[in-house]
């Protein structure tokens, strides 16, 4: 064990080793938490959280971005440059390990980073879209940026309409083939593991709900307790990049 976790986590750690190395089918849900040790902040940390010194509905909503376009693009480039400079780290490579040693592991993220992808998981099922895309605001696809459209806003190549980062906003529908591949995997799953996230947001809050409902194992990683702890178990209390490969560390050893 790690000095960041602590020793009391042992049993709980056995345990969840031994109930994730016995699944046919795991599903793990991601947070921004998990992307913290790669130094991105999380959203909801009252100090350093991105959303600090800002309401959630001032930026990340349609509306905000209809209104103010500039200031919501300022935030996202500065997002988009911690991105670029942010390495996975080993939570990020755990996982990617632990997809090898399951017979099946179907990963959701709410993040937005691409850490997953260059961690090495492939399918990786990206529930709230990318920041490093751009969308088209009139054509709704993904879409190259104009080189000369001039201005100081991203333009679209095709149609030269305004472009958007290809994510989604406080009170969009979540991408189609996102949501019905998750759903799918927490109607299957046999072990659910919700990892790095304050189970705040909906729908993605309810793919735990749905294997909860099934009476299937739910873990949590999360050095913090969340609107889900009460109700997983076993909850490892500790950050992932510390308590993940700990884990597979115990799996491959069962
Ligand atoms: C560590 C750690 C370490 C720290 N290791 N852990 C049902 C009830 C109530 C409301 C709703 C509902 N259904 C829908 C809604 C409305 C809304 C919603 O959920 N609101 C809630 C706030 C109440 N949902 C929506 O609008 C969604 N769309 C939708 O429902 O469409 C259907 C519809 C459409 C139209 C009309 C009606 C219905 C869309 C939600 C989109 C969320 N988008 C964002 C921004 C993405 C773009 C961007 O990046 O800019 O997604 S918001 C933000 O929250 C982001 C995240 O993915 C998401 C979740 O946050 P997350 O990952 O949990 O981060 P934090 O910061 O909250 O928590 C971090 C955790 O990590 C903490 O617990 C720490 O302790 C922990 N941690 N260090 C492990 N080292």
């Amino acid at each position: 064990m790690t000095s960041e976790i602590p020793a009391s986590a042992h049993l709980s750690m056995q345990r969840a080793a031994g109930t994730v190395a016995a699944a046919r089918h795991v599903c793990v849900l991601t947070g921004a938490g998990i992307s913290a040790e790669s130094g991105i902040p999380t959203f909801r940390d009252a100090l350093t959280g991105l959303w600090a010194g800002f309401r959630p509905e001032e930026l990340a909503t349609l509306d905000a971005f209809e209104r103010d376009p500039a200031f919501v693009w300022r935030w996202y480039e500065w997002r988009r440059e911690l991105v670029r400079q942010a390495r996975p780290n080993a939570g990020h490579l755990a996982l990617a390990e632990l997809a090898r040693r399951v017979p099946r592991l179907t990963l959701v993220t709410q993040n937005v980073d691409g850490l997953h992808q260059r961690a090495g998981s492939v399918d990786v099922i990206e529930y709230h879209g990318n920041i490093l895309r751009d969308r088209c605001l009139a054509e709704q696809i993904v879409a190259e940026r104009s080189r000369d459209a001039g201005g100081d806003l991203p333009r679209c190549a095709s149609c030269g309409g305004l472009l958007r980062p290809d994510v989604v906003w406080f009170g969009e529908m979540i991408p189609a083939v996102a949501m019905r591949l998750a759903d799918a995997a927490a109607e299957d799953c046999d072990v659910f593991m919700s990892v790095g996230t304050s189970s705040l947001v909906y729908p993605a809050a309810g793919l735990a709900e749905i294997a909860l409902s099934r009476g299937v194992a739910v873990i949590e990683i999360n050095p913090n307790p969340t609107e889900l702890t009460t109700h997983a178990d076993p909850v490892l209390a500790g950050p992932a990049g510390a308590i993940l490969p700990v884990l597979l560390d115990l799996i491959g050893r069962n």
